[in-house]
């Protein structure tokens, strides 16, 4: 596949998960995280594969990721795809207990920084009236649950996002694809609880979680469509999961 394809988060999770499927599928890969010992490996290892770029920068920083993309060599400066995959949650506290340093950073990262990386790379996409955008919500943007609520208001903003892109990119045939997992084990709850590994354990235990892998597929499954087909949204639950807070586990 001729296609050029950029992951943010690369370095962990959904977001490693998808660059090493899209590397099997021969897509040129620009991945991107802070982790620069794991982009190195990364290029390393999906380097045999494919054609390898890293990048690496903070999604908070808009003049670093500006520089990062302007560096691009020809043969990667194309984008044809943007996974803006970044993001964590930060604690889970009632909002009444909530710390105010979490707060910015699910709101910098999750949503400031989705947007600073979109501004980025959007003009390579109008330029040629072709592109494709894959935002990674969650359900947490479709429902909200006791303690997520900074988490929940930072994905409600990604599905507002997902759905305005897809509206104000429509002229330049730019398609615009949001996917909202349930639960999937990956670092995800390590970040939440802060290195508590075991509370992170405890939230995968006594079901079948989403694996990282599963939301790489279905990544893989949206972008490889014809193009004149655009899924627009789609929630993704393990099997043990029916909403955000109904979860049955043994
Ligand atoms: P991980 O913690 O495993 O991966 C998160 C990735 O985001 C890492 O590669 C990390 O890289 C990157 N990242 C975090 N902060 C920054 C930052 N400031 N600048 C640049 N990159 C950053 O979690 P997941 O793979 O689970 O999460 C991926 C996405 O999926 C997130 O948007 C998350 O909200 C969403 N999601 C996850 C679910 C789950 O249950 N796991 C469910 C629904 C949605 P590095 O630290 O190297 O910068
Ligand atoms: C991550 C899954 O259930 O913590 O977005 O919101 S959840």
């Amino acid at each position: 596949m001729n296609k050029t394809v950029l992951i943010t988060g690369s370095t962990s999770g959904i977001g490693m998960a998808t660059a090493a499927l899209f590397a099997e599928k021969g897509f040129t890969l620009i991945l991107c995280g802070r982790r620069a010992e794991r982009l190195e490996h990364l290029k390393t290892t999906l380097g045999k594969l494919t054609k390898v770029r890293t990048l690496q920068f903070d999604v908070r920083d808009k003049n670093e990721i500006f520089k990062a993309i302007a560096s691009l060599p020809n043969d990667f400066k194309n984008i044809d795809v943007l996974i803006n995959n970044a993001g964590n949650a930060h604690g889970l506290s009632t909002i009444q207990d909530g710390d105010i340093d979490d707060w910015d950073a699910m709101m910098d990262i999750n949503v400031k920084g989705l947007l600073y990386v979109s501004k980025a790379v959007l003009p390579i996409m109008t330029e040629r009236n072709s592109g494709f955008i894959v935002n990674i919500g969650s359900i947490a943007g479709k429902e909200v649950y006791p303690n997520g609520n900074v988490y929940c208001a930072s994905k409600h903003a990604v599905d507002a996002l997902n759905k305005a892109m897809r509206i104000d990119l429509n002229k330049y045939n730019i398609r615009v694809s949001g996917i909202h997992p349930g639960a999937v084990e990956t670092e995800f709850s390590d970040v939440r609880f802060k290195g508590d590994s075991e509370k992170a354990k405890a939230v995968y235990e006594g079901y079948n979680a989403l694996q990282a892998e599963d939301i790489a597929d279905i990544i893989h499954f949206v972008v490889t469509r014809p193009y004149h087909v655009n899924i627009e949204d789609l929630v993704v639950y393990p099997t043990a999961q029916a909403s955000a807070t109904i979860l049955n586990k043994n």
